[in-house]
């Protein structure tokens, strides 16, 4: 008995160990992934890193720390967000639209200080996002706060700690030591990619699209259900320090980045404001080529001192103040409208323009989203019209210049016929888009065919829209399967393809037979599946046959699916060629499982300890276990004080007397089943 004991504590110890070693690993790799940009291991290796660390957490969930990886998604859905007291006031920043505005606000700052006082500015882009306050305790994230009215603001703690580019602990560097508070203030913002493909998202959903990156991330981030939030993949950049701040601002901003935050790449100490001008004019030149949206740049005067000198008006610092580009707009003719038909079967409408130069690109094409969208804005053909960069990419329809109307504009023609193939077309119930009524339509094929190959899907490299095109055309291929029994002699009887080109898209094709269910149901295009849905499916069934085999009543339960993504999703499983197209894609040996266990964090029952006692009255005590066990819960013999739940039935003995004697919350069998499903 003894040395069984002694065996368990020495295996516990080791299990410790390894669960320690694989935190570190996990936020190392997060740290390279989301702060730095430069991911080492692929997504499935840290995946697997992740399985292994909640398997060991499972077993021992009494030992998890607040800051494991493990431990991002976690809180629950609140029915409001609290208010919270900034520690100092986050106060914002004013403007500056020109060069002269920029030196008047350097002439107040050397006015503002004692006579030949010399000011050296820092330079910073200026990100287009939301101002966030984060406090550290000890190293460890204790709160996080939207800016409010800048005195107090919302705790959305729960929320901001699903964004992996912000340290739950800060990493002190050797012989660094821990501050004992560290109030870091920056910007929560959305990547473009991001936004892009969230709007792509909802559209497929028929719900609205946010208009730019800021509001999809303020809209993400004032989510009460933490679990959204971790789905839409913010970011952070660090920008200031509200308590325990360096003497040199860009002191500060190094120690940030020493701490484990994103910090822009991009800023600069400028010695006066002639140069603080130079530098925005350079970074205005390069700004279009980030990942993220940015409005103008900050300049901050950098040393502490002179900042406490200059102190505050009201609400804005006056020793930084924001300069902001002129929004990107231009005016031009609007000479057409063409309908392109989508993978889904939406018929988009573009806008064909006047080329016209926007932001140092010449632009001839502009989305008008739909038919809604253009009676709204009173969009006639012939019409001039203002176009500006929604989220500072697609250039936009922004309004129509009626004074400059001659009587010569057309209204526009909302088609009653599929451009491609002539079939009717439709609107159905309270959705904004047309789609074309012929499930056999060609343009179906290829964007879905684009689709399939697409970064996010099969991600198969050097197989753009023009190859996709000609291999429908040659007729080598007519759907997804047909990509895998292609050979180089096809490959090369296309236009602009060489030996090394053929030889490396059959390598792209054959390695994207690895890929994990999820990839693949995202690439098959099915309606309302997008890459999350086809994720959360992938991890609910491990394989294709399972998820064949679901009804309808089992996919609705599924947390984030619903009754319309799971009629869309069993309707597609059940035409036939559709069968056969998953047919023909296994025996091409594509993976067509999930390896990945489901992670079920949000269950009331993951990482619990679980006592069942009693005669279940439906359930077998086996069956009762395994879909505890499947939702990440420990079952248990015996109960302890680390018991979290005992689920008691008819005639529970001592185990209930026990857990009654040690306020061990015990439940009935219905009870289970509800919490199981939350
Ligand atoms: C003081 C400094 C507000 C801000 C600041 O990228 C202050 O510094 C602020 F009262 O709002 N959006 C930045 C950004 C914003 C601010 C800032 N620095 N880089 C931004």
């Amino acid at each position: 008995m003894m040395f069984n004991l002694f065996e368990n504590e020495e295996l516990k110890n080791e299990a410790l160990a390894e669960a320690e070693r694989l935190r570190k690993e996990l936020r190392h790799h997060e740290y390279l992934y989301y702060v730095k940009d430069a991911p080492e291991i692929t997504d499935a290796e840290y995946d697997r890193l992740m399985v292994r660390l909640r398997e060991i957490e499972a077993e021992y969930p009494e030992d998890v720390p607040a800051d494991s990886p493990t431990q991002r998604v976690g809180g629950k859905v609140s029915p409001e967000f609290t208010e919270v007291k900034h520690l100092t006031p986050l106060l914002s920043l004013g403007n500056a639209f020109s060069a002269e505005e920029l030196r008047a606000f350097d002439e107040r700052v050397r006015n503002g200080l004692p006579a030949g006082s010399s000011v050296e500015y820092v330079m910073e882009p200026k990100i287009d996002g939301l101002a966030c306050s984060l406090v550290y305790e000890n190293g460890k994230l204790v709160r996080a706060a939207t800016r409010g009215d800048g005195v107090v603001g919302e705790n959305v703690t729960a929320n901001v700690r699903t964004i992996r580019a912000i340290p739950l602990t800060l990493t002190v560097p050797e012989g660094g030591e821990v501050p004992e508070l560290l109030d870091v203030r920056g910007e929560v913002y959305m990547p473009r990619h991001e936004f892009m493909r969230l709007n792509e998202e909802r559209a497929e959903k028929g719900e609205a699209e946010f208009a730019n990156p800021r509001n999809a991330a303020a809209g993400s981030l004032r989510q009460l259900d933490p679990q959204v939030t971790a789905k839409r993949s913010l970011s952070f950049f660090a920008y200031n320090v509200g308590n325990g701040a360096l003497e040199k601002h860009s002191d500060s901003l190094a120690m940030l980045k020493g701490y484990g935050f994103k910090v822009s790449e991009n800023y600069k100490v400028v010695p006066d404001i002639e140069a603080a001008i130079k530098f925005i004019e350079e970074f205005d030149a390069k700004r279009s080529s980030l990942a993220y949206d940015t409005d103008g740049a900050v300049i901050k005067v950098n040393a502490v001192y002179q900042q406490r000198i200059l102190g505050a008006t009201g609400k804005d610092p006056r020793w930084a103040i924001a300069f902001k580009f002129p929004p990107e707009q231009a005016e031009t003719t609007l000479e057409d409208i063409v309908w392109r038909v989508g993978r889904t079967g939406v018929l988009t409408p573009t806008a064909v323009l006047t080329p016209v130069k926007l932001s140092g690109s010449v632009v001839s094409r502009a989305t008008l989203h739909n038919e809604d969208f253009i009676r709204e804005k009173g969009i006639c053909i012939g019409d001039r019209v203002i176009i500006n960069k929604a989220g500072e990419i697609i250039p936009e329809v922004l309004r129509v210049v009626e004074g400059k109307r001659t009587g010569e504009e057309v209204p526009v023609v909302i088609p009653i016929e599929c451009p491609e193939c002539g079939w009717k077309v439709e609107r159905q119930g309270s959705e904004a888009a047309i789609r074309c009524t012929n499930p056999h339509c060609p343009a179906l094929g290829r964007e879905g065919l684009i689709h399939f190959v697409s970064r996010d899907a099969m991600n198969i490299e050097g197989c753009g829209p023009s190859v996709i095109n000609q291999l429908i055309d040659s007729e080598l291929v007519r759907d997804a399967a047909d990509l895998y029994s292609l050979n180089k002699e096809d490959l090369l009887k296309l236009e602009r393809m060489g030996e090394k080109s053929a030889d490396n898209l059959l390598k792209a094709i054959e390695a994207s037979k690895e890929n994990e269910l999820d990839k693949l149901l995202f690439g098959l295009g099915i309606r309302h599946v997008g890459a999350k849905v086809a994720r959360i499916l992938a991890e609910e069934f491990g394989t294709v046959e399972k998820l064949m085999a679901a009804e309808h009543e089992q996919l609705a339960a599924i947390r984030d699916i619903g009754g319309k993504i799971a009629e869309s999703v069993v309707t597609w499983l059940s035409v036939p060629s559709n069968i056969d197209l998953l047919e023909r894609l296994a025996k091409a040996g594509l993976k067509m499982e999930f390896a990945t266990r489901a992670t079920s964090e949000g269950n009331p029952f993951f990482g619990k300890t679980l006592v069942f006692t009693g005669t279940l009255p439906t359930l077998g005590r086996a069956e009762a276990q395994t879909m505890a066990q499947d939702v990440g819960a420990k079952v248990s013999g015996s109960v302890s004080k680390k018991t979290d739940y005992v689920i008691a039935g008819a005639e529970a003995g001592s185990k209930l007397e026990k857990a009654t004697k040690l306020g061990v919350t015990v439940i009935d069998e219905a009870t289970f089943l509800q919490m199981l499903k939350e």
